[in-house]
């Protein structure tokens, strides 16, 4: 094992549930290994339905009281669990990378903060939730925001605290409690939230964490007849599952899946910073769902755009994800380095050529990839690989632009580089996707609907989108008190 890779038991995660406010172990574990070097990170509790059904009982009997609870006192303490993560920040930063293997630096500087933003934001929003309160011929409707009951929430590997704090802070907030189950891949940060949660006052059972294999004790969650609301980020076949055990007891779904997002640069844009935003691309090793993993290039300006592209990829450094200079890690797991290897050698026979890379590098590592000479309607540009592999396919108008980009099941986001105002215009009406971005990639605030079309996903997160997913709207109409007038 690497010299600092950080072990479990340097920083003390348990790696048991959390269940109405104790640690539960399970009889089984499974071994939660980082993709850093292979380090054993520990031995994680692997729950199945026996643990699902105490953590939803935990999560029903928690709820009268904290539903109950006064909305400024809801709001304060999650803002003292906002300060529990920036307490302990470095520590999360830290475990985080270890177990995911994204940069140190980014969840230092960026993810982290992020996270207490999270609880911050939906805090403060939680508090100036309103409606107006509007008279039918004397009557008066008030709508109020009721909250739904147990949430079970399931969340991925590749931005593990970040994808689930989005979800816990707006179901908190909304007097929601919750289960939430962690990617089996990275199950710590989880864990530790726990532990931060309650030392910043949240009530025994209103967080429950507990650790395991989806197959396994996620699906028992999501099949519960107690549960109110299931909130998922993840793949589409896995949300195909969740659905159909949600079914069963007609449970709403938030689903937030992946994506083949498109970067359309045309050749009025500024190619310096359409190379830099096809660069960014490979951000935590190309396992973003937002990544825009398809480019596609006004044919006129594709050499220079290309040029521009391969000088800026050649200055990537690949490595540790715990050295400040590099910038992109390892992925996630041998298994989804496979895939990922699959999915570019597959593309290659089919006659792909490569700009670069092409191949995978030392240990769990990709190198960064760009295929060209690729179809419309082959795998590599259909079907989503999550890693730092990215095509590029030319067009000729606009018209064949907007057919490329909408031309994929995916709907989850878009980028345009151009520098014709017009045209922005223009070409975002006809996109399909959750977000689109204009010379610009991943400005995210809180306030802004997110989520996907097609199968990018059903519903929307932030703000007021979350508020109406994890509530019970409610109107209740009064007749005048009194009143004879019938
Ligand atoms: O995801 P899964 P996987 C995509 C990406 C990646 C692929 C596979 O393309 O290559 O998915 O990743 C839990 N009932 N994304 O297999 O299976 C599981 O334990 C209940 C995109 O790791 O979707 C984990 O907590 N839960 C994506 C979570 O689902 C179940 C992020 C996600 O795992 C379950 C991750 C079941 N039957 C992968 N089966 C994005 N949109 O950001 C699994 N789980």
């Amino acid at each position: 094992m690497s010299e600092h890779l950080t072990t479990v038991a340097e920083v003390a995660v348990d790696t048991r549930h959390w269940i109405g406010g104790e640690r539960i172990a399970s009889t089984e574990t499974f071994t939660d290994v980082s993709p850093i070097d292979g380090g054993v990170l520990g031995e994680i509790a692997r729950g199945t339905a026996m643990e699902a059904a105490a953590a939803v009982a935990a999560a029903k009997a928690a709820f009268p009281a904290w539903a109950a609870t006064p909305r400024a006192e809801r709001a304060r303490i999650l803002h003292a669990v906002a300060d529990g993560v920036e307490r302990r920040l470095e520590e999360l930063a830290a475990v985080e990378t270890a177990d995911n293997g994204a940069l140190l630096r980014s969840h230092r500087r960026g993810v982290m903060p992020r996270v207490a933003h999270n609880f911050r934001f939906f805090a403060d929003w939680l508090l100036r939730l309103g409606h107006e309160d509007f008279d039918t011929r004397g009557h008066t409707n008030h709508v109020s925001w009721d909250p739904a009951g147990p949430c079970v929430l399931i969340t991925p590997w590749n931005a593990p605290l970040m994808l689930a704090t989005w979800k816990i802070a707006p179901a908190l907030a909304a007097g929601n409690t919750v289960v939430l189950k962690p990617a089996e891949w990275t199950p710590l940060t989880a864990s530790l939230l726990a532990d931060i949660a309650d030392g910043a006052g949240l009530p025994a059972g209103v967080l429950n964490v507990v650790q395991g294999y989806g197959s396994e004790i996620g699906h028992a969650l999501t099949a519960h007849p107690d549960v109110r609301r299931i909130s998922f980020t993840g793949s589409v076949p896995t949300a195909r599952r969740i659905a159909s055990s949600a079914a069963a007891h007609l449970t709403p779904l938030s689903l937030e899946l992946g994506g083949k997002s498109p970067l359309l640069v045309f050749a009025d844009a500024d190619l310096d910073l359409a190379a830099d935003l096809a660069v960014e691309q490979y951000d935590n090793a190309g396992q973003v769902c937002l990544a825009a993993t398809r480019i596609l290039v006004e044919e006129t300006v594709a050499e220079e755009f290309t040029r521009r592209f391969t000088d800026r990829a050649a200055r990537l450094r690949q490595g540790d994800p715990r050295d400040e200079t590099t910038d992109i890690g390892p992925n996630i797991h041998r298994r989804q380095l496979e895939k990922i290897d699959g999915f570019v050698q597959r593309a290659l026979a089919a006659g792909a050529r490569a700009v670069i890379g092409g191949h995978r590098g030392e240990g769990q590592y990709y190198a960064p990839t760009l295929l060209t000479d690729v179809a419309q309607d082959s795998e590599i540009v259909q079907e989503e690989v999550f890693g730092p592999v990215l095509t590029l396919q030319t067009f000729t108008d606009e018209d064949e632009a907007v057919r490329l980009a909408n031309g994929t099941r995916f709907g989850l986001a878009a980028t345009v580089a151009t520098g014709d105002a017009g045209r922005a215009e223009r070409v975002t009406a006809r996109l399909v996707a959750g977000t689109v971005w204009v010379n610009c990639f991943f400005v995210r605030d809180l306030k802004a609907p997110f989520g996907g079309s097609r199968h990018s996903g059903v519903g929307r997160e932030g703000a007021t989108w979350s508020f109406d997913f994890y509530c019970d709207l409610k109107n209740t109409v009064t007749a005048p008190m009194g009143g004879k007038d019938r």
